[in-house]
């Protein structure tokens, strides 16, 4: 079948208020596959973002389905709870209900897809410009962190097991050091030995994790600076998307992963690492945006090792990156040959101007409290 009429026909099984227009790609994430179209209703087009889960990645699409809708409810009921005039604005978008009452389809080849309102107006960004971005993405992330505080953690299932499990991610990689696949090992020599040079920081992070000295809550776990929208005319922070990694975790995902893609002068895709700069202010801003909105919920313990976190979100990505360029680019979608090890590479460059300002980072938080 055509990819366009596989698209018509997966249209077909949601509940559209009108004709639909056919699905364009869109957007450049990493993982799942995406689509914006338009439907007519009485005069006026509404757009809808359609995605195909990618089931190699999220093995169980019916859980991570679970997750969204329960988080969903959870928002809109504290929504309808509050003065109506705090109700404006989205926090998550929203999921469009399928013929059969679920809010996803699995077609005949055992894809799965949704469907999501297209949140009109908003600005995604894929490298911060101006401090205040910072502050209003963080304090987006920070929002959705306290409105999921009154959520049993438990009642969350666990898609993709150990997914910021630093451990795992060393094992991962030493398994794929050892089977080297792809012929690649010398090739990245260099850098896997910087990456193995930090195992020190895994026994403060099994200390810190596994052994309970922060609290678990239910985090997002993808906050990139491309997975916050900011409204396009006032840049003030709109809505939260990418949910299909919300897990129970610890708030060092959601610092560590906002510390690592806002902060650095240049993305994850730079491949000269010589563009790469640390900004402090970026980092001043995110941090306040951030405990603008959780630093009541969080405890001293959690506050104490944000920075820690971002260290760790950092060296976890650069080892995820090398360990795909070893494995023969297989999770992550790539453009170019050695795109995995540029970004392994980039990673690590962060890592060490984070070490480096580490202690300037730490008294800016100190000083905040
Ligand atoms: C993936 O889906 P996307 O592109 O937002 C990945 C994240 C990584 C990120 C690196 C499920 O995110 O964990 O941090 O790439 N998501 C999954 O860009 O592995
Ligand atoms: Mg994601």
């Amino acid at each position: 079948m055509e990819k366009q009429e596989i698209l018509h026909d997966v249209l077909k099984k949601f509940r559209l208020p009108g004709p639909a227009t056919l699905p364009a790609p869109y957007g450049n994430g990493l993982v799942n596959r995406s689509y914006v179209f338009s439907c007519r209703t009485s005069g006026r087009d509404e757009r809808f973002l359609l995605q195909e889960i990618n089931t190699c990645v999220f093995r169980e699409p019916v859980r991570v389905m679970d997750n969204i809708l329960m988080i969903s409810r959870h928002i809109e009921n504290r929504r309808n709870r509050k003065d109506s005039r705090e109700r404006n604005g989205y926090l998550i978008p929203e999921l469009v209900q399928a013929a059969d009452g679920n809010y996803y389809i699995q077609d005949d080849k055992n894809r799965y897809w949704r469907i999501y309102r297209f949140v009109e107006h908003s600005r995604v960004l894929n490298e911060i410009t101006h401090p205040d971005q910072a502050f209003e993405a963080a304090a987006m992330f920070g929002k959705f962190l306290r409105e999921l505080a009154g959520l049993d953690p438990q009642l969350i299932h666990v898609t993709i097991p150990g997914f910021h499990d630093l451990s795992l991610r060393f094992a991962q990689l030493e398994q794929a050091l050892k089977r080297d696949p792809s012929g690649r090992k010398t090739s990245c020599r260099k850098e896997t030995e910087k990456a193995m040079a930090c195992r020190n920081l895994e026994k403060e992070f099994i200390s810190l994790v596994h052994e309970g000295r922060l609290t678990l809550r239910i985090t997002h776990n993808d906050t990139k600076i491309n997975n916050v929208l900011l409204d396009e005319h006032t840049g003030r922070g709109l809505c939260v998307i990418d949910l299909d990694t919300v897990m129970p975790s610890t708030v060092l995902s959601d610092f560590g992963d906002m510390m690592r893609t806002f902060v650095p002068s240049a993305s994850e895709e730079e491949a000269d690492t010589g563009k790469i700069m640390f900004r402090l202010p970026v980092f001043e801003s995110m941090a306040g945006g951030f405990l603008s909105e959780c630093g009541k919920l969080l405890t001293s313990a959690e506050k104490e090792y944000l920075v820690f976190g971002g260290k760790i979100m950092t060296l976890m990505q650069a080892i995820r990156f090398l360990t795909d360029y070893l494995n023969g680019d297989i999770y992550y979608t790539t453009e170019r040959p050695g795109q995995n090890l540029q970004r392994a590479r980039n990673q690590l460059k962060v890592l060490e101007l984070f070490t480096e300002q580490e202690q300037v980072m730490q008294n800016l938080i100190r000083s905040m409290l």
